[in-house]
């Protein structure tokens, strides 16, 4: 028998420390590199607390598989047994840049199903959690039922790159979402937005593309608050693939999929 419990104080303890680690690399120099292009980023300190965060996982559940954005886990290729799905730093342009709007994401399944979802802001320690069936909390907060909201008093969360035309989905069907709602930001973490539109930050947010290290942790705090989660199409997520992507309250979700994204 798989003890979540204790799984989910291990995983609450790791991330804590990862992010004393994030935080003391402020003082020294970071060492920055390219990946696909230019403009997608790693740095020394990805590496660094996703070795971390697997050292810890694997000494502790060696029977446990991992998958991590920067590729110091396993080959994951399906959800069998216990999977830990890391990303040491979603935002990593930011944390270069910006030195906040950055997190860690943890998110552990079985089977499958998500357990255990952790989002850790660590510059503003912001400890965003869920435990499947026990509700979503910040820094221990029980985080409310997400309230009902109508699309002209929403604000949704979308990177503005997506009303240009693009090659992953039509502008033109998103554009009348941007004039309707109340208003829209952008964050540039998928984790943060996640945990946003859990704490009703944010009443939904809209992207192209995201890993499953991206959205992982996020989706089970959004189940948890009784948030809708799905691709663009309104359909299932497939947790090991890239997918798109859109959360938010309920009824504004079924809404804009069939008055904007199914017509
Ligand atoms: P990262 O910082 O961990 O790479 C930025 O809008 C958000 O998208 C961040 O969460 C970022 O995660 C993620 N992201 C960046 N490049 C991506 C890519 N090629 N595919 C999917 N998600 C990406
Ligand atoms: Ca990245
Ligand atoms: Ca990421
Ligand atoms: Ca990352």
């Amino acid at each position: 028998m798989t003890n979540w419990h204790e799984i989910d104080q291990h995983a609450k303890k790791w991330i804590k420390e990862a992010g004393e680690i994030i935080r003391s690399s402020f003082e020294s120099t970071l060492s920055i590199q390219y990946k696909s292009n230019p403009n997608d980023l790693v740095t020394n300190m990805d590496k660094e607390v996703e070795q971390f965060l697997i050292g810890k996982i694997q000494d502790t559940y060696p029977d446990h598989r991992i998958l991590g954005e920067e590729g110091y886990g396993d080959e994951v290729t399906d959800l069998d047994g216990v999977v830990w799905i890391i990303d040491p730093i979603d935002g990593t342009m930011n944390f270069v840049h910006q030195q906040r709007n950055f997190a860690i994401s943890i998110g552990v399944y079985g089977d499958g199903v998500g357990y255990i979802g952790l989002i850790y802001d660590v510059v503003h320690e912001e400890l965003y959690h869920a435990f499947k069936g026990n509700g979503a909390y910040m820094n221990e907060i029980p985080l409310p039922k997400l309230d009902q909201v109508k699309i002209e008093e929403a604000v949704i969360s979308i990177n503005p790159v997506w009303v240009t035309e693009n090659k992953r989905f039509d502008h033109n069907v998103i554009v009348p979402i941007v004039k309707k709602v109340r208003g829209t930001r952008s964050y540039g973490s998928a984790a943060i937005e996640c945990a946003y539109v859990a704490a009703g930050r944010l009443d939904a947010y809209i992207t192209m593309r995201l890993a499953p290290w991206d959205f992982a942790a996020g989706i089970i705090l959004i189940e948890e608050v009784g948030g809708s989660v799905s691709t663009l199409d309104g359909e299932p997520l497939d947790i090991i693939s890239k997918n798109s992507f859109f959360i938010g309250e309920k009824h504004l979700h079924q809404h804009v999929i069939e008055e904007y994204l199914k017509k």
